[in-house]
């Protein structure tokens, strides 16, 4: 058949649709593709749970991609290059415990495990605003990226998912938008987002882990977000905990499930 455009359109059309309208419900909604993200998505997924994650940009890989101050290498420590051995990741051996590795391998690798195992990435779509029912939220508010940038005054569109969680890293979008619209506490100290604090790479890596947790019913916090969400500190371009931290909000999600 000579190739038709209208077919070659018909075909995205469809096949975007198919996929789109499969995860209007989902266990797992993951707001932000970055590390923290695509690692719980990926270990979800591999669980067997219906898993979608929501990215407003066009590229996934958050703050991965650059490295540090755009020098495309990340850093990991001991257990950090544990999940990457098990990504397939390369990792260079550094000093003192320290390793390395190609920031766009790093990125590439891990979201393609991911949708292997069966996550959908959408990418383009903004989540503007959650869904909430008795206190708890039962889905997430999404647009295009393009009609938000646009400053179009187009109303959204909604999913269901039994959990949500907040990947948005430094911006900490979902729970934010909990903050300032539900009108109930959060599950932090002062029941709203802490916010996050100056760089201490040591404290941070550990704080992320166990500020890995539910923030408020029906929402988990993960990655950076952790750490702004409950007032801990950033560590800059060490990637070992959002690692963890994706790994951990996963088996946590994953345990509730069953
Ligand atoms: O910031 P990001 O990479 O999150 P992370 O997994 O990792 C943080 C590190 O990259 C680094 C660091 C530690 O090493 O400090 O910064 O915590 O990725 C967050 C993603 O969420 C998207 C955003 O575009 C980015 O790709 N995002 C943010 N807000 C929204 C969103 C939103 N409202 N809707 C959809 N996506």
């Amino acid at each position: 058949m000579p190739l038709d455009e209208i077919f070659i359109s018909k075909a995205i059309l469809n096949r975007y649709f198919e996929k789109f309208s499969s995860c209007m419900e989902l266990d797992v909604a993951i707001v932000g593709a970055g590390p923290s993200g695509m690692l719980a998505a990926y270990r979800l997924a591999k669980a067997g749970r219906k898993v979608a994650i929501f990215e407003r940009k066009l590229s996934i890989g958050g703050g991965m991609w650059g490295g540090g101050m755009l020098f495309n290498e990340i850093v990991v420590q001991k257990e950090g290059k544990r999940i990457l051995d098990e990504l397939g990741i390369r990792t260079a051996d550094y000093e003192d415990g320290y390793y390395t590795a190609d920031a766009v391998e790093a990125v590439t690798t891990l979201c393609s495990r991911a949708c292997q195992a069966g996550a959908r990435v959408f990418n383009c779509i903004t989540v503007e605003d959650v869904m909430v029912r008795e206190n708890r939220v039962c889905g997430l508010v999404i647009n295009w990226t393009a009609v938000d940038m646009a400053g179009l005054h187009v109303d959204p569109l909604a999913i269901r998912a039994q959990y949500v969680v907040d990947a948005t890293g430094h911006a900490t979008e979902v729970m934010k938008v909990i903050e300032r619209k539900v009108g109930a506490n959060l599950l932090t100290e002062t029941g709203r987002v802490i916010g996050e604090k100056s760089m201490w790479a040591e404290v941070a890596e550990e704080n992320t882990l166990k500020n890995t947790k539910e923030a408020f019913p029906g929402v988990f916090v993960t990655g950076m977000a952790a750490n702004a969400t409950f007032g801990s500190y950033r560590m800059g371009p060490i990637f070992g905990g959002m690692l963890l931290s994706g790994e951990k909000v996963a088996a946590i999600i994953n345990e509730k499930l069953s």
